[in-house]
């Protein structure tokens, strides 16, 4: 085994502060330093995205490999993917984070056989289950690939048949025991291929049903292994397949509501996602939080020239702000994180490129919650917010909530009362205070 992936990186990223000229140093994230009563290793839980950060080669759809990684040299996968996952540790320990994710196959590599691919996952779990140990590093979340293997091309779960399904679900077993196996504190669902190209040849009416089955399936196994972690939905609208059922937060709440799944889901809400779905990605946190469901987040931001994931780095500060202020007025993600799902871009062939990255993301996000926590200590907006709802408070409002006025009440109450004065929302001038906290 090699003695460093990384030799370039100090055995952690130090925090120096936001004079500090060194990029291999963090200008705001200081992991022990409290806000808000908890560390800001606490509130901000990142994780690196195995996939990305490992696995990804630069690849598109138009051109090959471009990334060399040191940890790619073996021919032989079994070895490739042990030390690929020695040097996830090491760069997980250097970057000085808590937390990973991984899909299965990220992990391990299929076999001939599913029995093999099985059993290579069996070898890898036991391999980062002592890595986790002696490093501290602790798994986030696991998920199945549902969507890479060919036999996935039309659905998994939601494939019209039904052997296909019943590999997907035998997948999400295994899947699980893993993450059980390894303490995850969440398991995510992403269903990439549970959508439709065409209604030609759709039952949609179906496939929900399906996919409903598929996820009561998953809770059946949850609690008869007893495993404790959260299981969170993960909503995108379409990419690969044309209509992903699992479309925005909205849809997906109807979704689990319609099939009895409620109490049993948490969103993991992705910011690319959001965006594809013609939503903010403070939308779809806000739409998660309001309903209690806000468990996880994707970290990352897309690019509003080109229409498809493109899975960057978050580096807008305005976005961190907002996702912090929903995060810290629910009290926090729980067992959830900030997972960069992210990827450098291809032409950043560096493996150090890897660690400016992750950096950026984990700084814009520090200097996010710093910011949040200002805004809503001095209660900058929700002064505000408590004002513009404050006639719900009393009088004919109060009743109105209670349920004690019907229209008829309302009509004679208009009739006494007349027209309402008009108030200003005021959008530009909060827009300038949120300014004022972040310039
Ligand atoms: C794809 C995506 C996935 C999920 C996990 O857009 O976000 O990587 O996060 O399957
Ligand atoms: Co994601």
């Amino acid at each position: 085994m090699q003695d460093s992936f990384f030799p370039e990186v100090p055995s952690q990223i130090p925090f120096e502060g936001k004079d500090s000229k060194n990029p291999l140093s963090y200008k705001y994230y200081d992991a022990k330093k409290v806000v808000a009563g908890k560390t800001m290793a606490e509130h901000l839980r990142f994780s690196v995205a195995y996939w990305h950060t490992m696995k990804g080669s630069g690849k598109d759809i138009f051109g090959d490999d471009v990334f060399q990684r040191p940890w790619t040299k073996s021919n032989d996968m079994m070895e490739r993917a042990k030390a690929t996952l020695e040097a996830a540790f090491e760069f997980i320990q250097k970057l000085g984070i808590e937390y990973y994710c991984f899909h299965d196959r990220d992990i391990a590599p299929e076999g001939e056989t599913f029995a093999q691919s099985c059993k290579n996952l069996e070898t890898i779990v036991a391999q980062a289950k002592a890595l986790q140990k002696s490093t501290g590093i602790k798994l986030l979340w696991g998920t199945a690939n549902l969507f890479g293997n060919p036999i996935y091309s039309q659905g998994a779960g939601t494939n019209p048949d039904a052997h296909v399904f019943a590999h997907a679900a035998a997948q999400v077993k295994h899947a699980l025991d893993a993450t059980y196996e390894l303490g995850g504190e969440n398991y995510v669902f992403w269903g990439g291929r549970e959508g439709y190209e065409t209604l030609l040849n759709t039952n949609l009416k179906h496939e929900l049903e399906q996919m409903a089955r598929f996820m009561h399936l998953a809770v059946d196994y949850k609690n008869k292994i007893g495993f404790k972690g959260q299981f969170l939905i993960e909503p995108k609208p379409a990419e690969p397949s044309k209509h992903q059922y699992d479309f925005d937060s909205a849809t997906s709440l109807a979704f689990l509501r319609q099939f009895d799944l409620i109490d049993h889901f948490k969103l993991n809400i992705e910011a690319n996602h959001a965006t594809l779905a013609g939503h903010t990605f403070e939308h779809e946190l806000t739409v998660a939080s309001a309903a209690g469901k806000l468990g996880s987040v994707d970290a990352n931001r897309g690019d509003l020239l080109l229409g498809w994931d493109t899975d960057q780095f978050p580096t807008d500060l305005y976005s961190t702000t907002m996702a912090m202020i929903i995060i810290l007025k629910q009290g926090g993600l729980g067992s959830g994180g900030l997972n960069f799902d992210a990827k450098p871009r291809r032409s950043s062939i560096d493996t150090i490129d890897l660690f400016h990255a992750h950096i950026g993301g984990i700084d814009t996000f520090a200097r996010g919650l710093l910011i949040a926590d200002q805004i809503i200590k001095e209660k900058a907006l929700d002064n505000f917010i408590e004002e513009r709802y404050s006639s719900y408070q009393s009088g004919i409002g109060a009743d109105i909530m209670a349920g004690k006025v019907g229209l008829e009440d309302l009509d004679q109450w208009i009739l006494k009362n007349g027209k309402p004065t008009m108030k200003s929302g005021r959008q530009e001038m909060l827009e300038n205070v949120v300014n004022s906290y972040i310039i």
